[in-house]
């Protein structure tokens, strides 16, 4: 540290503290593990979902997991599949369906499905909240349902299911309502595990992190003492899969490591639909032979693929948002350039990069379908909710949120949704580099730099630190930290103020930099 020496007597500030208070974070939100997680029999219907799952397991009946195809969904199926099986369970199977050949939801697929599997009861994961229609089949086949989701509860499309798991439920007394999808399972298999007296497996965190930060929900309240548990456990994880992937991957010395570990395990995992409720990602974590090898190389190839092709989608979306004014981004992917599986990370890179309520929509299986996303101060799912009478079907968070529609509802639906909008979406003249932290060079030491560490993991109301670091050069900045490339561009001489993001116990990002100008 350049300035240290000179100022060894004068306090360094509290860099964590000043950002807790920036937060709104007491120390306890720090201290909190999962022996401070709420009884999860404060779900609402959570012993009357046991009970059946029990009446199953005794009378072996078949029983089959429907999950959904992104990594929340597989973490979800794979963590509830493993703990039945440690129970004892022999005939439960699961079923993924694929995004890119049936729509959202229980379909024609799945129905065939459990009729030829003789399955007498479907347990859903984060999925099957607005299943009413495929529900409704599966009964008329002798099937019972039990729904667990996280997705919000839409009183019209509600399924009339065994029972219903859903912190959204408004009987629901579970305090904590933005679990994902594997946030759920996960209260599921404690509260299976207590009751039964049976242990779960502790890889169990580990998966339910992974799916959590995947799912992008907020990194607060239970969902952060769900993911710093697996982070400080990680060392004693014992999982086959995990074992796997460390091969494969970098020296893990710091929490940041951990963390990006858990990063990259997500976006692996977010490959592999197949046909017929298969799924190459979710096969590969329950693969213990050698074949979990080959897996893994589909997998690998798949996300070379799917990495080239999020390339160009974002380079297209930088041409087509380039200079953009307005107050929310709506496109309609007519030339077939986003497939439907990016459509949704597509709409996420706009929100990141214009910072306003954006939609894309496009044609897929002869319908219109629409993948919604926004930043903080608006609510895309309650848009669509008012714009409900023009959609065939809808659903999400209120920072991610699709629907399908009949394509000839477009022009009206824009026009309700613009609506919406006119009411509910003010966009302030914020300032983009909002910092948290405003500090000088020689206040940041290594030691108040690398204590911010416990603030992970970085997610949605609690990301990376905004610092202002005022009145510094390049080679000072330099001199103190490594700063990331990808970030702007300083100037070898003078100086100025940089804010920048906090990317590791050592690094910096700096995202915008003000030159002094030079009469000063
Ligand atoms: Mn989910």
């Amino acid at each position: 540290m350049p300035s240290e020496q000179q100022n060894d007597n004068v306090p360094k500030p509290d860099l964590l503290s000043s950002l807790l208070v920036a937060r709104g974070f007491t120390e306890e939100v720090l201290d909190a593990t999962i022996d401070n997680l709420p009884d999860e029999a404060l779900f609402a219907n959570i012993s009357t979902v046991a009970e059946r799952i029990q009446k199953a397991m005794y009378s072996n009946e078949p029983m089959v997991i429907f999950g959904h195809d992104d990594p929340d969904g597989i973490t979800s199926s794979y963590i509830l599949y493993r703990f039945l099986e440690s129970c004892g369970y022999q005939k439960h199977n699961y079923y993924i369906p694929n995004r890119n050949l049936e729509p959202h939801g229980i379909q024609a697929g799945f129905i065939d499905f459990v009729k030829e599997g003789g399955y007498k009861l479907v347990i859903t994961v984060d999925n099957g909240i607005s299943a009413k229609d495929g529900v409704e089949k599966l009964n008329a086949l002798g099937c019972d349902v039990i729904v667990t989701d996280h997705h919000i509860v839409q009183a019209d499309t509600l399924p009339s299911a065994y029972t219903i798991m859903n912190p959204q439920l408004k009987e629901c007394q579970y305090p904590f309502k933005p679990l994902a999808g594997v946030g759920v399972a996960l209260m599921l298999i404690r509260y299976l595990g207590r009751v039964w007296e049976h242990p779960i497996d502790p890889a169990s965190y580990f998966w339910a992190a992974v799916g959590s930060i995947a799912d992008k929900v907020p990194m607060i309240g239970i969902n952060r003492i769900i993911v710093r548990h697996a982070m400080e456990n990680f060392s004693e994880v014992q999982d086959e899969t995990v074992e796997f992937l460390l091969r494969n991957y970098k020296r893990m010395n710091t929490f940041t490591d951990i963390f990006n570990f858990m990063q990259y395990t997500a976006r692996m995992i977010a490959n592999g639909r197949e046909a017929n409720g298969q799924h190459t990602a979710l096969r590969f974590i329950l693969q213990i032979s050698d074949a979990k090898a080959k897996l893994f190389q589909d997998l690998e190839k798949q996300r070379n693929v799917w990495e080239g092709e999020l390339n160009r989608v974002f380079s297209f979306l930088d041409t087509l948002s380039a200079g953009f004014i307005g107050n929310y981004f709506v496109y309609f992917d007519d030339d077939d350039v986003i497939p439907y599986s990016l459509l949704g990370t597509a709409a996420t890179y706009i929100v990141n990069k214009l910072r306003i309520p954006t939609i894309m929509l496009k044609h897929h299986n002869g319908d219109t379908v629409c993948e919604g996303r926004c930043s903080d101060g608006f609510n895309i799912v309650n848009a669509f909710s008012h714009c409900k009478s023009h959609l065939k079907q809808f659903g999400g968070h209120p920072k991610a949120a699709g629907f399908t529609m009949n394509p000839a509802q477009y022009d009206a639906f824009l026009e309700c949704f613009n609506d919406y909008l006119v009411q509910n979406w003010i966009t302030a003249d914020s300032d983009e580099f909002a910092w948290e932290v405003e500090v000088k060079l020689d206040e940041i030491t290594t030691d108040n730099w690398s204590r911010l560490e416990v603030l992970l993991p970085w997610g949605q109301m609690n990301s990376e630190p905004l610092i202002k670091i005022c009145n510094v050069s390049r080679r000072r900045l330099a001199d103190s930290l490594c700063i990331d490339h990808a970030g702007v561009d300083i100037p070898h001489t003078g100086t100025g103020d940089a804010v920048a993001l906090w990317k590791s116990s050592g690094m910096i990002k700096v995202l915008h930099w003000q030159e002094h100008s030079p009469t000063h």
